[in-house]
């Protein structure tokens, strides 16, 4: 028998459940002085359908009392320890914001900031456009386009990528600004200015690179194949700039917008410079379709394609509604017609950025209740509570399905708890207890109590990940990986030889998972897989949590 818990631990004041394979008395034992502080039993049997098998709850959630525990199960099976307090997750919020500094791109990292991790600046070379790469042109116009952070294991920068990764960063810190007081130990630290929104300035700076002269953004910029296993310092592939999308076009006026407003108060001048670009990419907008992206024939770099572009229009928007009052008449008119077109409103993924307008609509101070809210509220509401049932029906307490086992699973987990965090602050009634719960129990997932008994963020927790799928991690000849990566986590149907090798056929999707580092479809890192926790974390850090 096995029992799974957050490898982290517990807040006091909160449900405390660990999962138990079988039925059992159970100890709560205190690591310091190994007395047992708490017994029970375990409760009624749960089939847990993600698993389809039996599991039964370890319910210690009156122990308040701060320190280190681990359970006893039986006489002789003892889960990881973990601990009960207040500050729990404190320094975990560090470790997943300042792992997007090991992703900066084009600067070095020096031994200040970055200790055993520091590494030489790479991709300084100047890159070229698709067309000239394609005509093979031998005097091609040349453009810096340094900078950013590199996508994930590999080293593409992708802009609907990067939007997303800051966007989840920024409406935490726009909501939370509370919980966004520590110091990241990063180059720009001590300038006065709170370092999650210098972090967020690598990357907007970078982004703005990506808009052309006459406002349409570069869907990315990478290699024509992805790098080997080397460092990126030793990367010298040609890198290119891929053409426009409206994808790109509109994640960039929403985070260009965003950002605008977020970075006001703090560096005016920036701040005007992401609002004027804005401007000029939604100018684009008005005047030109869909224009989607696909990777040329033999690249096979990341594609981030997407068939509609009505989410990303909806949330730029929303944005745009936000940062430009004197315009508030037109963005009005198109975030309305937008609000009656499909879209979920309720996910903040890469391809599906809609539910970012339900936070930019919703966590308007400024909102009014007035028709528009209420579509975005309604459909808020739905996909919540769709959600929460499926939480009610599942042994660890989730809401995903089976089918919601896809590449990056774990942004679904993390998206799913943002979206109940939305409705834990939106919605009155006796289910705002619920929310919170589902909240943290999403979390929990992450952090070992899962059928796995992994943590799905290195560092974090005894038995946390080890090999995740990210060149510097396996090229930098360092064994402990960077803290602070959150994995891509199980896939339903493993799509790299190293999983579809070792994971059997017929293996349920929450336990298709391999901690390898060829293992690219289950254990790849990604910016916009840490960006939601950043997310999270600032909720529980924050007033609102604990009033
Ligand atoms: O996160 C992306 C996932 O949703 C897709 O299913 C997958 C295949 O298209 O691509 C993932 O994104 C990868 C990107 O294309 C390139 N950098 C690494 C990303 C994570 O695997
Ligand atoms: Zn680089």
């Amino acid at each position: 028998m096995a029992v799974f818990v957050n490898q982290l631990g517990y807040i006091p004041g909160c449900e405390k459940i660990a999962v138990s394979t079988k039925p059992c008395n159970f100890q709560l034992i205190r690591v310091s002085d190994q007395k047992s502080v708490f017994d029970g039993t375990t409760g009624e049997k749960i089939y847990d359908e993600s698993t389809r098998e039996d599991i039964y709850h370890i319910d210690f959630t009156p122990v308040d009392e701060e320190g280190e525990y681990y359970i006893l199960a039986g006489n002789s099976n003892k889960s990881h320890n973990f601990r009960i307090s207040e500050h729990v997750y404190k320094d975990l919020i560090v470790d997943v914001s300042r792992a997007l500094y090991y992703q900066r791109c084009g600067i070095e990292l020096d031994e200040a900031h970055a200790g055993i991790y520091s590494r030489p600046g790479c991709h300084k070379d100047e890159a070229i456009t698709l067309e000239d790469f394609l005509k093979k042109n031998p005097d091609p116009k040349k453009y810096d386009m340094t900078g950013g952070w590199h996508d994930a294991g590999d080293y593409g920068r992708y802009s609907t990528a990067g939007a997303v990764a800051v966007a989840h960063i920024l409406y935490a810190f726009d909501m939370f600004p509370e919980s966004f007081g520590y110091g990241m130990n990063i180059p720009e630290s001590g300038n006065g200015i709170p370092d999650i929104l210098n972090e967020c300035a690598y990357e907007l700076r970078w982004l703005l690179k990506m808009q052309s002269k006459d406002g349409g953004v570069y869907h990315k910029l990478t290699g024509w194949k992805h790098a080997e296993f080397i460092m990126p310092e030793d990367d010298h592939d040609q890198f290119i700039i891929y053409p426009v999308s409206s994808l790109a076009t509109a994640d960039f006026v929403a985070i260009m917008a965003l950002a605008s407003r977020v970075y006001r108060p703090f560096m005016p001048e920036f701040a005007e410079e992401m609002f004027q670009a804005a401007i000029k990419s939604s100018r684009w907008l008005d005047t030109h379709p869909y224009y989607g992206f696909t990777n040329p024939e033999g690249s096979n770099t990341g594609e981030y394609g997407d068939e509609s572009d009505l989410d990303e229009r909806l949330w730029a928007s929303a944005e745009m509604l936000r940062a430009d009052p004197n315009n508030r008449e037109k963005y009005l008119k198109i975030l309305a017609s937008l609000s009656k077109e499909t879209t979920t409103k309720a996910d903040f993924g890469w391809e599906d950025v809609s539910g970012f307008a339900t936070i930019s609509v919703l966590s308007d101070p400024k909102h009014s209740s007035g028709v528009i809210e209420s579509s975005f509220k309604n459909d808020l509401q739905r996909a919540a509570f769709k959600f929460a049932d499926n939480v009610k029906a599942s042994g660890y307490q989730l809401g995903l399905k089976d089918d919601d086992f896809v590449w990056g699973s774990n942004m679904v987990v993390a998206n799913r708890a943002i979206l109940f965090i939305m409705a834990y602050l939106v919605l009155e009634g006796p289910s705002k207890d619920m929310f919170k719960r589902a909240t943290l129990s999403h979390l929990h997932y992450l952090l070992g109590r899962n059928p796995l008994d992994v943590s799905y963020i290195t560092g974090a927790g005894e038995n946390a990940y080890l090999h995740p799928h990210s060149r510097v991690c396996a090229a930098d000849g360092i064994d402990k990986p960077i803290p602070g990566f959150v994995s891509g986590g199980p896939f339903k149907t493993p799509y790299d030889e190293a999983a579809i090798a070792a994971i059997p056929k017929g293996t349920p999707p929450i336990k298709c998972y391999l901690d390898d580092e060829g293992s690219y479809s289950t254990n790849e890192i990604t910016i916009y897989w840490n960006s939601p926790l950043v997310f999270i974390l600032g909720f529980i850090h924050s007033n609102v949590f604990r009033a």
